[in-house]
């Protein structure tokens, strides 16, 4: 966790609200593989960060509630009695969200304050989004003593994206962010919430993020229109989610789907596949394997499912060609974000050095490295 930040955003709580708040960290996220499967019951590989969220957070005095986005200078005032979705809300509408959903359940919760500023950019796909909603939710449950569990305040987060901010998202993104694990990554079986740990320890490989600086919107329709297409195919199956379904399965909707659906809908089965595949070759240490799997990854998510952009697809075509890259992928919901690259030990920075500038030259922009360690979910900060 950032020091730094941690100390910025007590001081600039201390500075507007003049008393001690909770603090709470929590996370980004990495996903090794197991891309758009989560809102498909599937299987994702994800691993929470140590860059993320700080929010300082404590019960109000008055009957308004105050959040600050200390990275845009923002502040917004509001009560908790009236925390319908603003339109434009931008970031407003996490903090509604969380206490709308927490209110749903019929729990109340006090007015309260709030400074909060991250060190994941926004739109980097290693996402920001889960990580305010479940500082949010982690925060307020400690200050009013609301009772809920993990599980239910990630449901809580998740619900909040849907409703307030209009991502119908899967439950990865909540899930790593409350319940990483330090040096560990998660096969998490979205179905079950049953996650199996494995320690990240390539030996002669490590993991390289590299932002391609273009900034992804999941609230655009493509992110919905991708699952309404899962659901469509699962439904013609008569099946919960496509994770129920097979190759052989999908053959026989193909004539009532277009060619592009199908695509998508194989995509999904396929990567929920390698997914499982993935920690198979983790288990045997097979981190070539595990570098194919992702190396297909990306071929799948930019040509079946059409969710990257031209500046990922030049990284991860660049990593393909350098010896010293076994696999790479973009990351999250696509668009836009990071790459992440499994690279020969000792070799990221040669390999970043070799990229720079032919990204700068094709797209007239810069790309950044990122360097992340692997660590544990949301937790109280203790000073
Ligand atoms: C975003 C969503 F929030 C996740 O739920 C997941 O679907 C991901 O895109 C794609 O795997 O991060």
């Amino acid at each position: 966790m950032n020091t730094e930040l941690k100390s910025k955003i007590a001081q600039e709580f201390l500075e507007n609200f003049n008393e001690e708040p909770i603090l709470i960290f929590s996370p980004g996220r990495i996903n090794i593989i197991g891309e758009h499967t989560d809102y498909n019951d599937g299987f994702v590989f994800p691993a929470a960060v140590d860059k993320g969220i700080i929010a300082a957070i404590s019960k109000s005095n008055s009957n308004e509630s105050v959040a600050i986005a200390s990275d845009l200078n923002e502040k917004f005032e509001f009560s908790i009695d009236n925390v319908a979705p603003l339109k434009d809300g931008n970031w407003r509408n996490y903090i509604l969200g969380v206490v709308g959903e927490i209110q749903k359940k019929g729990i109340e919760v006090g007015n309260f304050n709030v400074v909060f500023g991250g060190d994941i950019p926004n739109g980097s796909g290693m996402s920001s989004s889960a990580a305010l909603e479940n500082s949010i939710v982690f925060g307020l449950n400690d200050l009013f003593d609301l009772g809920l569990t993990k599980e239910e305040m990630i449901y809580i987060s998740q619900k909040a994206e849907h409703n307030y901010v209009g991502v119908n998202c899967g439950i990865m993104d909540q899930y790593a962010s409350m319940f990483g694990q330090k040096n560990k990554a998660l096969l998490l079986d979205c179905r079950t919430t049953i996650a199996t740990p494995f320690e990240i320890d390539f030996e002669d490989y490590e993991l390289l993020l590299i932002n391609t600086n273009v900034k992804h919107s999941l609230a655009d329709s493509a992110y919905n229109n991708r699952r309404a297409v899962c659901e469509n195919a699962a439904s013609l199956l008569n099946m919960k989610a496509l994770r129920d379904a097979s190759e052989e399965d999908l053959l026989t909707i193909k004539n009532k789907i277009s060619e592009e659906d199908y695509q998508k809908a194989l995509f999904v089965i396929q990567e929920n596949n390698r997914a499982q595949e993935a920690s198979k070759a983790m288990t045997a240490n097979d981190i070539e394997k595990l570098g194919a799997l992702v190396f297909g990854s990306h071929d799948g998510l930019q040509n079946q499912y059409q969710v990257s952009c031209d500046e990922l697809d030049f990284l991860v075509q660049l990593a393909k060609e350098y010896d010293n890259v076994i696999g790479a992928r973009m990351m999250g919901g696509g668009f836009g974000g990071c790459t992440i690259n499994i690279v020969k030990k000792g070799k990221a920075a040669t390999f970043y050095k070799l990229v720079a500038p032919l990204y700068k030259e094709k797209f007239n922009k810069e790309c950044s490295p990122y360097s992340v360690n692997i660590s544990e979910g949301t937790h109280k900060i203790v000073k």
